[in-house]
């Protein structure tokens, strides 16, 4: 399916991508079958009250996701990103990912927001303490570790549900001026990320879904908040769809 919209010099770019899109690299998704959730209770595994019943158990779960993501490496669908935020230009393209894997930014994307944190990076669980969020790839399958400053137990740098997301603020920025808005990979479940793009569309931009599933089929609903729907897997329609909208972008400005 070619899409009919070019972008031109100058042109804001906001891509949002879900599970969908590391699920190309062999990460598991959240909702499908041998999803993340089967086997877990997303109360038990993302959530503080889960974190403050069974601390161990999450370590557990996000320790095997840690193992995971240390065989798997960035797909076509990552590496198109990166193409497209270098014909735009790193200050017109914001890459918002709902995917705390770590691999846009391991395959070169430059301005990418964790909106829902970071799979290797740990932080103390205490609001008040003072130790900084930092980088870390451990994995604690048999015991809680502990912060060094406070002794409070650490947890993943994750943003769980009834969580604020991160980096609102450069969200709202990047939403404010965009022209094109891709959401690649996401079921469009989860809240706030769920509602950028009706957020884009209602700034003026043109709004492109590519996805395995439909999640808001343009056409059914008038109200559609995708002008464009690339159904199928996100490695295979992201490279050709960044080819051809970049197509007469013409050489990047020196
Ligand atoms: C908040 C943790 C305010 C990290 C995650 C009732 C109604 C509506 C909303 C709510 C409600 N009750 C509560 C809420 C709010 C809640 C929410 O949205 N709940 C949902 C479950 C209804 N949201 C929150 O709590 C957020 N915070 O609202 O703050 C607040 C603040 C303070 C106090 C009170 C309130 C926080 C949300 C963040 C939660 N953390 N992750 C981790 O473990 O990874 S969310 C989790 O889901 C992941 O981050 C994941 O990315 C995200 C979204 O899922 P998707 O990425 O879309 O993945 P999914 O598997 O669902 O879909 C994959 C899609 O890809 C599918 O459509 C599939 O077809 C497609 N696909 C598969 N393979 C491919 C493909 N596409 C292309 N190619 C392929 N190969």
């Amino acid at each position: 399916m070619s899409t009919r919209f070019r972008l031109a010099k100058g042109d804001q770019v906001v891509v949002l991508t879900g599970a969908g899109v590391s699920a190309e690299s062999g990460v598991a998704t959240f909702r499908g079958t041998g999803g993340l959730w089967e086997g877990h209770s997303l109360e038990q595994v993302a959530t503080p009250q889960g974190f403050a019943a069974d601390p161990q158990l999450v370590w557990r779960f996000y320790s095997a996701r840690r193992k995971a993501r240390r065989t798997v490496e960035p797909n076509p669908g990552h590496r198109a990103l990166v193409a497209l935020e270098q014909a735009v230009g790193e200050d017109r393209f914001c890459l918002i990912t709902q995917n705390v894997d770590g691999l846009h930014t391991a395959a070169g994307s430059r301005h990418v927001l964790e909106m829902h944190g970071a799979l290797r990076r740990t932080r103390c669980s205490a609001a008040n303490c003072p130790l900084e969020p930092f980088e870390e790839d451990l994995l604690h399958e048999d015991e809680v570790p502990m912060c060094p400053r406070c002794g409070s137990p650490l947890r993943p740098d994750i943003v769980w549900f009834g969580e604020s997301v991160l980096h609102d603020a450069a969200i709202h920025k990047a939403l404010l001026k965009c022209r094109l808005f891709i959401a690649a990979g996401t079921s469009g479940t989860v809240y706030p990320a769920n509602q950028l793009g009706s957020r884009a569309k209602a700034r003026g931009a043109a709004t492109i879904l590519v996805n395995l599933e439909p999640i808001d089929p343009p056409g059914v609903d008038p109200d559609s908040e995708f002008d464009e729907f690339h159904q199928g897997r996100s490695g295979e329609i992201l490279p050709g769809l960044v080819d051809q909208l970049i197509s007469n972008l013409g050489p990047k400005e020196s």
